[in-house]
């Protein structure tokens, strides 16, 4: 079912759909479409796990949402991830490096905002605990971030 795990996936972020996604206190970085064009072609729209690491520096816990977004209904799919880091300044066109560990649920519509968020927290705190797990920790010292 997801033998395509983990997914390692490198690109430049660039601007999104400016919904504001930072004022509800989860911004996300969003690939261009090379990388969306990239994916297998069997991969599963949904929440995923993972780390992430901008430029050279750290590697930090991330969750990111691949597909339309049935909620905005999103033409095109997109790639977007959190990084469960509190960065000094925004990071447009540095070059994003994520290791995608673990596969959290599918995208769902919601009736308001409010649900989107409270999802999306509950999706911070699973993948959180997931990423304490020896197996996923050891996806974070993989050489894909230390190697260019
Ligand atoms: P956009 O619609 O342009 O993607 P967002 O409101 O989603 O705007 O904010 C995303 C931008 O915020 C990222 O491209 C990055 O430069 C910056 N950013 C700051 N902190 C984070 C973080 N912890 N995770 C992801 N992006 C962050
Ligand atoms: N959008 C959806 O329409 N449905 C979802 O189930 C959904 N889950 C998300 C989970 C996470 C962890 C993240 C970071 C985003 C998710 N989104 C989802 C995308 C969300 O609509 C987008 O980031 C908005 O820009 C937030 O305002
Ligand atoms: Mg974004």
């Amino acid at each position: 079912m997801f033998s395509y795990l983990p997914l390692f996936l490198k690109g430049e972020v660039v601007k999104g759909f400016g919904r504001g996604s930072k004022d509800l206190g989860c911004p996300t970085a969003n690939y261009a479409r090379e990388v969306t064009q990239s994916l297998p072609d069997n991969l599963k729209p949904g929440v995923y796990y993972g780390w992430a690491q901008v430029d050279q520096q750290d590697v930090h816990k991330m969750v990111v949402n691949i597909g339309w977004c049935p909620f905005y209904q999103n033409k095109e799919m997109s790639v977007e991830t959190h990084i469960m880091h509190q960065f000094e300044n925004d990071f447009y066109g540095s070059m994003l490096k994520i290791c995608i560990a673990g596969y959290l649920r599918p995208e769902m519509n919601f009736n308001s905002l409010d649900e989107l968020i409270t999802a999306i927290k509950q999706d911070i705190n699973n993948a959180s605990n997931e990423l304490d797990l020896p197996d996923s920790i050891m996806l974070k010292n993989n050489n894909f971030f230390t190697c260019d």
